[in-house]
């Protein structure tokens, strides 16, 4: 695929975002957008957000979880991109009017500590790590009916829209990272319930995924960056009036309110 073509995808993509609007999937007309087309896609529409003065401030994995995989239909790890436009503080507010479908997931998020390059072990990547914390993740995907495939779902940065962290940080080496309970509730009421170890088996092993992926493309995770390790359990979609609020066991709460 051209560069021009992959910048003109990232257009699509990119101005969907900016406008909430709905777009067909770019594979319908586009036969030659393979895995690495779409990452490379997902690159350019993150340029032009750069460009726009947002900063990057860390990554994500998305489909790790069964439940996730299974609610999608898509069936392996991806990874996107966090910007400086995506960040809500602790008990923020998300504001519908902005979004086009949005839904809510529990995840566990890592700050690092060290650059993290791949080739590595679980092992080796939770000693990059600075601490682990609960989050909310918010999706829009700029698909319609949220529907899409794998390279669609890459070139659109993992329908990446909002995030929050709670306001713990916990020294991985001081938790049970592999099994935490996991519970998200709204309004008061619980929604779903989980473990940590719905995320890859362990969010180390989603953390060191993301760094051997990154590694085929020449690229690492930074010192001081996020990492979200992905949805434990399904999302679920955004109502007006919603306060939205996971706890984890030994890291905390995060929550959101939706406007
Ligand atoms: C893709 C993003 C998935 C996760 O945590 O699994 C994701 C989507 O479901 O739209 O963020
Ligand atoms: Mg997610």
């Amino acid at each position: 695929m051209t560069s021009d073509r992959i910048e003109q995808l990232a257009e699509i993509v990119d101005h969907a975002a900016i406008t909430c609007t709905e777009i067909g999937m770019l594979t319908a007309d586009e036969p030659e957008l393979t895995i690495a087309n779409a990452y490379a896609v997902q690159e350019a529409s993150i340029a032009r957000r750069l460009e726009r003065g947002e900063r990057l401030v860390g990554l994500k994995m998305g489909l790790t979880s069964r439940a996730k995989m299974e609610q999608m239909g898509v069936h392996e790890p991806i990874y996107g991109r966090l910007t400086s436009s995506m960040v809500l503080s602790d008990g923020g507010r998300v504001k519908l009017d902005e979004l086009c479908h949005p839904r809510v997931e529990p995840e566990v998020a890592f700050i690092m500590k060290d650059d993290l390059r791949g080739p590595v072990t679980p092992a080796q990547a939770l000693d990059a790590v600075a601490g682990v914390c609960a989050a909310l993740e918010i999706i829009d995907s700029r698909y319609r009916d949220f529907k899409f495939t794998l390279p669609d779902v890459i070139a659109d940065n993992t329908s990446a829209v909002l995030f929050v962290l709670g306001s713990t940080l916990v020294p991985a080496d001081r938790v049970n990272l592999g099994n935490l309970g996991m519970v998200m509730s709204v309004n008061g009421s619980i929604v779903e319930t989980g473990s940590s170890a719905a995320i890859y088996e362990h969010p180390a092993r989603s953390l060191a995924e993301l760094a051997n992926m990154l590694a085929r493309r020449g690229q690492w995770i930074q010192a001081g960056q996020i990492v979200l390790s992905g949805g434990a359990t399904a999302a679920i979609a955004l109502k007006s009036g919603d306060h939205v609020r996971v706890d984890i066991d030994e890291l905390g709460s995060a929550e959101i309110v939706v406007a």
